[in-house]
């Protein structure tokens, strides 16, 4: 730091009085940060505890996406309501486990924000203690907003703020406000976030790939050449090997890329054609290509930039692919080169 201080003398309530005094926001953007920061201090609390919390990982009902919800995705999701209700900085609420959002003022008595939020990503890690973690996005109400799911359709491009928090080894919170990424660790000591980066970037190449593989007969061509390049390593066109990982929760896998260089991708194939992708966007994908676009990466449908997807609904999914530059626009270009072939061939008639 310039003044001599240590990076995690640098706590996360400067870091949001700093960052809203940048963006001339106003106290209640900073009071949502601050509530967000808050519930996710108690999420890694229960998480820490583990199964002497009660068993988290004991099943209830299907939630909109018609997924079995566990009962620390119920806990984290009342967590993050309590506090931004008692916060009262919010008009409304939207998250992976409501079919609609969930209002709280409709007269803008309560500040002229909206938050949105997978409260627990990577549900399936938490049956085998395994990461898992919180990923949120917070947009400015449309004029004359009531808090209606409509008011959430902005595109990725709109987010103010987007973070994430990972209950891993430690609870870090991986936060942007449109100038860099910093990462804050919450220290059980005294339970307060610390910065330890202040400036997160992904290095542009790579050589480690992120995929859930038992989908390989579904991909689409771009895919399959890009991984079995990949596979043929020093052998193949590419000249080196490559490392693969997946830890099945988008917080961890995407964590890895940021931390040490990575390809991210769960794209649409054709098992899951019909749904538009396997990850929300809203909640999952646009909040995790700011912080990837904001560390100097790539997030793309593989067809274009997510940010810029337009949304018509609060659930809706999207391919994703994200992480190292050059990674990432090598398969770009892989999309493109069959779109221009599929173009030339309906030009030609064949
Ligand atoms: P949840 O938010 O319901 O937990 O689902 C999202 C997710 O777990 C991502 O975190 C992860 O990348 C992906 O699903 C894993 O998918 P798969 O089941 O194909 O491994």
């Amino acid at each position: 730091m310039q003044d001599g201080s240590n990076l995690s003398d640098h706590i996360l309530s400067d870091h949001i009085q700093a960052e809203c005094a940048r963006l001339d926001a106003d106290s209640d953007f900073a009071g949502v940060i601050t509530d967000i920061a808050e519930s996710c201090a108690a999420i890694s609390k229960l998480v820490r505890h583990g199964r002497l919390a009660g068993n988290m990982a004991a099943e209830h009902d299907t939630n909109v996406q018609d997924e079995t919800q566990k009962e620390l995705d119920i806990v984290s999701n009342n967590l993050l309501i309590e506090h931004a209700d008692k916060g009262g900085h919010l008009i409304a609420v939207a998250s992976e486990e409501m079919a609609d959002s969930l209002i709280f003022s409709q007269d803008n008595t309560r500040g002229k924000y909206l938050l949105v939020f997978d409260p627990l990503d990577g549900s399936l890690n938490i049956g085998i203690n395994a990461p898992v973690g919180t990923i949120f996005s917070v947009l400015r109400a449309p004029e004359g907003a009531t808090g209606a799911n409509e008011d959430f359709l902005q595109p990725g491009s709109s987010q103010l703020c987007a973070g994430y928090v990972l209950y891993g080894i430690s609870t870090e919170m991986v936060i942007t406000f449109g100038a860099g990424v910093a990462i804050f660790t919450l220290d059980p000591d005294d339970g307060i976030f610390k910065m330890t980066d202040s400036h997160l970037t992904i290095a542009e190449d790579t050589s480690e790939y992120a995929i859930n593989a038992s989908n390989q007969r579904f991909w689409e061509a771009p895919v399959q050449r890009y991984i079995s390049e990949c596979l043929a390593g020093k052998d193949g066109p590419r000249g080196r090997d490559f490392n693969m990982r997946w830890v099945g929760a988008m917080v961890a896998d995407v964590h890895r890329v940021l931390s040490r260089s990575g390809v991210f991708t769960y794209p649409v194939d054709e098992k899951i054609r019909a749904r538009g992708g396997r990850l929300r966007l809203m909640y999952e994908a646009n909040p995790m290509a700011m912080i990837v676009e904001q560390a100097g990466g790539l997030a793309s449908t593989g067809h274009g930039r997510i940010m810029e997807i337009a949304p018509h609904n609060l659930h809706q999914r999207a391919p994703v692919i994200l992480g190292s530059k050059n990674e990432v626009q090598r398969l770009i270009d892989y999309y493109s080169e069959l779109d221009s072939n599929l173009d030339s061939n309906l030009d030609s008639g064949a």
